[in-house]
């Protein structure tokens, strides 16, 4: 063949596969694998009409529905989803607790699971949250969502709830964070977030230790992050586990007496959470009970019913003398989850203070 037509011909077959090489290089990266877990709540509630935002029905809508509802999730991953439960939040259990973490687990440990999303009510939210904060065993996102409005309500808030949670659990940016909130356009730590109000669309706050960022534009932006130990750094690991030990809250007050310490300890709790006055203040009617608790074995936590700042050891209360344990900056709720998780390591008073002090 003449030199420069063959010198032609291996540049066109040179440039062909190129342009071939350059088309498969520009495919785009197929998006992320979210897998949505719903277990009820208001996100899946509905009401008699579009202005029904109280007294509606939680609980109701099925995951595909939830899913179908908002198509732009498919822009941000390839989603599927799967009913784990379908109930209102207040009856969420320990049991629940343990099957749900279990299947996080498992879908995490697969290596086409990206990350998850966990429609949920809104009332046990932060409960559910920081459990999983402790158990799941992964650094994939994990994030929890729930809806102040049902699915039915002009201007319900879920639809952009969920796919702000979506394309949070499908971003980068949100792995090793620990298991997080989307909800109101703000991303927030399992561990320090709470709900503040009954029925509005701020009510999940982090009062004083602030939210992680923001989601805006369908992008997260991240401005600070958790300085507690969570997912694949904790001690706990639920996978044998089919209970946890019984653990209850007794509620601080002008007036109070020792009655529901002595009958939850009767009934065999494990560990009581005070949630005192102010810092945590133990009334003189109730500290023979506590103290009685924790002569029988029951680890004691001294919390405070005020919602924020730090529990001091030993300020309001002898808790070296005592052994007793102070919560730190957990409110009661989160310091049952901690407790209960605690005692499933040990007994002993002053290793479940580190763990107050770790988690
Ligand atoms: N009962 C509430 C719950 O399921 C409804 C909600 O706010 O999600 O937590």
């Amino acid at each position: 063949m003449h030199q420069p037509t063959r010198r032609l011909m291996l540049a066109l077959c040179a440039s062909m596969v190129l342009t071939g090489a350059h088309a498969q290089s520009v495919a785009p990266a197929p998006l992320p694998r979210v897998i949505i877990l719903a277990t009820g709540g208001t996100i899946a509630g509905t009401g008699a009409s579009s202005t029904t935002t109280v007294g509606y029905t939680a609980a109701t809508v099925g995951v595909q529905s939830l899913i179908k509802a908002v198509p732009e999730l498919a822009k941000v991953a390839q989603v599927s989803g799967e009913q784990v439960f379908q109930i209102a939040s207040e009856n969420m259990s320990n049991e629940h607790w343990l099957t749900l973490a279990k299947r996080v687990n498992v879908l995490l440990a697969r290596a086409d699971v990206d990350g998850i999303v966990i429609t949920h009510g809104t009332d046990t939210l932060e409960e559910t949250a920081y459990f999983l904060d402790l158990v799941v065993k992964s650094r994939k996102p994990v994030v929890l969502v729930g809806a102040m409005r049902p699915s039915t309500a002009l201007s319900a808030d879920g639809p952009i709830n969920l796919y702000n949670s979506v394309l949070l659990a499908a971003s980068p940016e949100a792995v090793g964070k620990g298991v997080l909130v989307a909800m109101n356009d703000q991303i927030q730590a399992a561990r320090d977030i709470t709900k503040t109000n009954t029925s509005t669309l701020d009510a999940f706050r982090t009062p004083e230790l602030g939210m992680l960022g923001y989601i805006q534009g369908s992008k997260p932006f991240f401005y600070r992050q958790s300085t507690r130990k969570h997912t694949v750094d904790t001690e706990f690991d639920i996978a044998g586990l089919n209970a946890l030990p019984m653990v209850e809250i007794v509620y601080g007050y002008a007036n109070v007496g020792p009655v529901a310490v002595d009958a939850f300890v009767a009934a065999g709790a494990k560990g009581i959470i005070h949630a005192g006055v102010g810092d945590g203040s133990l009334a003189a009617k109730v500290l023979p009970a506590l103290k009685a608790a924790r002569q029988k074995g029951a680890i004691v936590v001294r919390a405070s019913r005020v919602g924020q700042g730090i529990l001091a050891r030993n300020g309001e209360a002898n808790d070296d003398e005592l052994d007793f344990v102070a919560a730190d900056t957990l409110n009661p709720q989160k310091a049952r989850i901690l407790l209960m998780l605690a005692l499933t390591r040990t007994s002993n008073s002053k290793d479940i203070q580190r763990m107050f002090y770790t988690y």
